[in-house]
């Protein structure tokens, strides 16, 4: 049987417009599929300000959040689903600090940018939002079930 394990959850992790226009999205998507991570929903969409607007809505009252839709919306993202062992916590870790002058070298964010404005990519902080992410940016049928050839060792 596939996704056998308990702690085997999906995470939300999006390329934003300036991890596109940098051309990062394959190297992002390396990273978790060498780590042994799985891939089941990806896309691209230039996403409008009502869709991103509900999915920052716990930041609608900081200072930074104009500037953070108009930057959101300002090119096409590539949404993604990633499911395995611990994905939430772990996509966190491979992402880095928010920002990323306190990203650790060797994180995505600690490679690659220096601005909390543009900071290349998302990823859920809890698998309760990782839910609500999913649901928000995909519908059930663009979210595949298959079984990985190497699942020995991609959990
Ligand atoms: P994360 O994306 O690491 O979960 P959140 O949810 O606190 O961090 O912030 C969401 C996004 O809002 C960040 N990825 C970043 O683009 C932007 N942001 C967060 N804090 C700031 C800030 N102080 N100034 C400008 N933009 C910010």
């Amino acid at each position: 049987a596939f996704v056998t394990d308990m702690t085997t959850e999906r995470t939300f992790i999006m390329v934003k417009p300036d991890g596109v226009q940098r051309g990062l999205v394959g190297e992002i998507i390396k990273r978790f599929e060498t780590r042994g991570y799985k891939l089941v929903a990806c896309k691209m969409l230039w996403p409008g300000q009502d869709l991103l607007k509900k999915h920052y809505a716990e930041l609608s009252d900081k200072p930074f959040f104009p500037k953070l839709i108009a930057y959101m919306s300002s090119g096409p993202c590539v949404p993604m689903v990633w499911e395995g062992r611990e994905v939430v916590k772990m996509g966190r870790m491979m992402l880095g600090a928010t920002n990323p002058l306190q990203s650790n070298p060797g994180t995505i964010r600690g490679d690659f940018c220096i601005d909390v404005g543009r900071n290349i990519c998302h990823g859920s902080d809890g698998v309760e939002s990782a839910k609500r992410e999913i649901d928000l940016w995909f519908q059930p049928n663009e979210v595949a079930k298959y079984e990985s050839h190497s699942k020995d060792w991609v959990y």
